[in-house]
């Protein structure tokens, strides 16, 4: 199930919603014909009014339609909305659409009324220039929401659109420790780039199979990789997204220092990840083995069995060996691709552990002991 927002159409503003609803009534009334002169006119008139009033209704009802339900979103989306453009703002602008849905059509039917109840032709023109002018002004006032919708939409289709019923991990560290070239380099296809629609940065989704199953991978740049005192309340609730998306989370640290960051400043970023994280499994991950000042001892043994692994297919291992290097930490090349594929079947291995049974899945009348 892919986020809906992405595939949102454009919103348009006030000026092109009436222009769009005039111009299509006064055709629908150009095509009324009736050789009585009052029955032709009250039938023209009426056609405007309702061609109007049906097109500005139509559209608006398919926008709220369209838009997802926050309610029924899953959590981390509903964080990520709120983070980047607010649930309150998103709630009160579509329901401003709703309202502005039945006034319309309540106008459309007293003035309808009106033209139907007299024969005389002035008060029918009369008539159909007051429900025009109340439309209008109905359509006026909830210019700034279409507006609002307008470039909320322009943000939510930057997010990355991630399926929520496979299991997702989430990598984090300091700035290039690796972690985009982690992901690229344990994905089977292309990765894909978004954005976060309050910074410059851009997030990696990736994803990998395993027994026919799908892990997604995304990175956080920018987000777990500084103190957390130094953020903004933005920065904070897209971190707490974080927390609803993880099936797991791995910390990736560069022991070689290549990064920037010192050993020590990256290990007090792991101490408050693991503090804000503290419901979910963190995996510490060192990174860049190929440039370590000493080889981790096994490198040509999971060399060897990884290729085999890759070559004989991974239906006749259950195993492989991890990369240790000589701190103890799991450990991999994303440049020379080692430890890559006896690290996924761990991956694979602590998520399935992890995932609690979905009590959704149980036959009906079953439920699950807490
Ligand atoms: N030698 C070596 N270099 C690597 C490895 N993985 C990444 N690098 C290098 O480390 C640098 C940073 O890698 P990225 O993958 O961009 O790091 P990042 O963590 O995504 O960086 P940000 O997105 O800026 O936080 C790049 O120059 C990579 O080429 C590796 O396994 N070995
Ligand atoms: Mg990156």
């Amino acid at each position: 199930m892919k986020v809906s927002w992405r595939a949102l159409p454009t919103v348009l503003t006030k000026e092109e919603l009436l222009d769009k609803a005039y111009s299509r009534a006064k055709k629908a009334a150009d095509r009324v014909d009736d050789s009585d002169r009052v029955f032709r006119v009250r039938k023209q008139l009426n056609r405007m009014i309702q061609t109007a009033a049906d097109i500005l209704g139509t559209y608006l009802m398919d926008t709220v339609n369209q838009w997802p339900s926050l309610d029924q979103s899953p959590q981390f989306d509903v964080s990520m909305i709120d983070a980047c453009v607010g649930c309150d703002d998103y709630r009160h602008h579509l329901s401003m659409l709703q309202w502005a849905a039945n006034q319309i059509s309540n106008i459309a039917a007293q003035n309808t009324r009106k033209i139907t109840r007299t024969g005389r032709i002035e008060l029918m023109h009369e008539a159909r220039r007051e429900a025009y002018g109340r439309i209008s002004s109905i359509v006026g006032r909830i210019g700034s929401s279409l507006q609002w919708l307008g470039e909320s939409r322009e943000i939510l289709k930057r997010l990355p659109s991630i399926d929520q019923l496979s299991p997702c991990i989430v990598v984090c560290g300091a700035p290039n420790v690796g972690k985009s070239a982690f992901i690229s380099a344990l994905s089977s296809g292309k990765m894909e780039v978004n954005h976060y629609p309050f910074t410059t940065k851009q997030i990696h989704l990736g994803h990998f199979t395993f027994r026919r199953l799908q892990y997604q991978m995304v990175d956080t740049p920018g987000l777990l990789d500084r103190p957390m005192h130094k953020r903004n309340d933005i920065e904070m609730q897209a971190i707490s997204a974080l927390e609803n998306l993880g099936s797991l989370v791995l910390f990736l640290i560069d022991e070689s220092e290549n990064c920037g960051m010192s050993i020590e400043e990256q290990n007090n970023l792991l101490e408050e990840i693991l503090q804000l994280l503290a419901e979910t499994t963190v995996m510490i991950i060192s990174t860049k083995a190929d440039i370590h000042e000493n080889r981790p001892e096994n490198w040509s043994t999971v060399k060897t069995a990884e290729t085999e692994y890759l070559e004989l297919g991974e239906e006749q291992y259950t195993e492989l060996p991890l990369l240790i290097d000589t701190n103890g930490y799991i450990t991999i090349s994303a440049l020379e691709n080692v430890g890559l594929e006896a690290l996924k079947m761990e991956i694979v291995r602590i998520v399935k552990d992890n995932t609690p049974v979905d009590p959704m899945s149980l036959p009906e009348g079953w439920y699950r002991a807490e």
